[in-house]
C-alpha cells in the first residue's frame, strides 16, 4: 500500500486529494514540524522536507513525480489529458510553473532566514519574494478565467497544487482571495467531495487556518 509522509495545508495536501479522489489504497502519516530534520526523518526525506512516498518500489520525493507517478499507475485518464496532446503540454506546464516558480516565491517570503541572516536583508527578501508571488498569482488567476477548472472541464493534477498555493496566498499582501478568479475557484474545490475530505482530515480550511 501507499504511504504518503504529509504536512497539514502544506504541498503534501495536493498528492493527498489526488489519492483521495482517485480511490486510491493509501495510508497518510503526518510529520511533526519539529522533526522534519531528524535523522529519521531525513532518511525518508533527504531535504528534510514533505511530501515524501513510499511505494512497493521505493521512496520517492518531489510532488509533481508523485502526482504523475498515481496517475500513471491509478488514474485511468481521469485526472490528466492524453500523453502528446496539447493540454496535457499546458497541465505540465502548471505544475512545473507552480513547483518551480511559485513554490519557491512562497517559502522566500514564509523562510527569508533560511537563505540571508540580517534582517534588512530577510525584510528585502521578504519583499521580492512577495511581490515575485503576486505576478505567479497573477498568472495563476489568468489561467482560471472564464473557467471552472485549469485544464478541461474536470480536476487534474493541476488543480490541488493550485488550491494548496491560493490557501497559503491567503497570507501574503494582497491576498489571495482579492483575485477574483482564484478566490471563485478556491471555494469551488473546497465543495468537491475528495478536496473537502481532505481539508477535515488534515483540519484546515479557506479562512486561513
Ligand atoms: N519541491 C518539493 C518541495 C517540498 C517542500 O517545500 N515542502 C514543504 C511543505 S510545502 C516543507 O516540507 N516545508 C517544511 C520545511 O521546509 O521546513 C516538493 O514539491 O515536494
Amino acid at each position: 500500500m501507499l504511504k504518503l509522509y504529509g504536512l497539514a495545508g502544506a504541498c503534501p495536501m495536493a498528492v493527498h486529494i489526488i489519492l483521495e479522489h482517485l480511490g486510491v489504497d493509501y495510508e497518510m502519516v503526518m510529520v511533526d514540524r519539529d522533526l522534519l530534520m531528524s535523522p529519521e526523518h531525513l532518511a525518508i526525506n533527504p531535504m528534510g522536507q514533505a511530501p515524501s512516498l513510499e511505494t512497493e518500489d521505493g521512496l520517492i520525493t518531489e510532488s509533481v513525480a508523485m502526482l504523475l507517478h498515481i496517475d500513471e499507475k491509478f488514474g485511468a485518464g481521469r485526472v490528466s489529458p492524453p500523453a502528446g496532446s496539447w493540454e496535457r503540454a499546458r497541465m505540465m506546464m502548471m505544475l512545473m510553473f507552480m513547483a518551480s516558480q511559485e513554490h519557491p516565491a512562497f517559502s522566500l517570503w514564509l523562510r527569508p532566514s533560511r537563505w540571508v541572516n540580517s534582517e534588512a536583508a530577510q525584510d528585502e527578501l521578504r519583499k521580492s519574494a512577495q511581490a515575485r508571488f503576486a505576478v505567479c498569482l497573477e498568472r495563476l488567476d489568468g489561467w482560471l478565467e472564464g473557467r471552472d477548472w485549469l485544464i478541461g472541464d474536470s480536476m487534474t493534477l493541476a488543480d490541488p497544487l493550485a488550491l494548496v498555493h491560493i490557501r497559503w496566498g491567503l497570507r501574503v499582501t494582497p491576498p489571495s482571495s482579492e483575485y477574483p478568479n482564484l478566490w471563485r475557484f478556491a471555494q469551488r474545490m473546497a465543495e468537491v467531495p475528495a478536496v473537502k475530505k481532505v481539508m477535515a482530515d488534515e483540519g484546515v480550511g479557506l479562512d486561513g487556518s
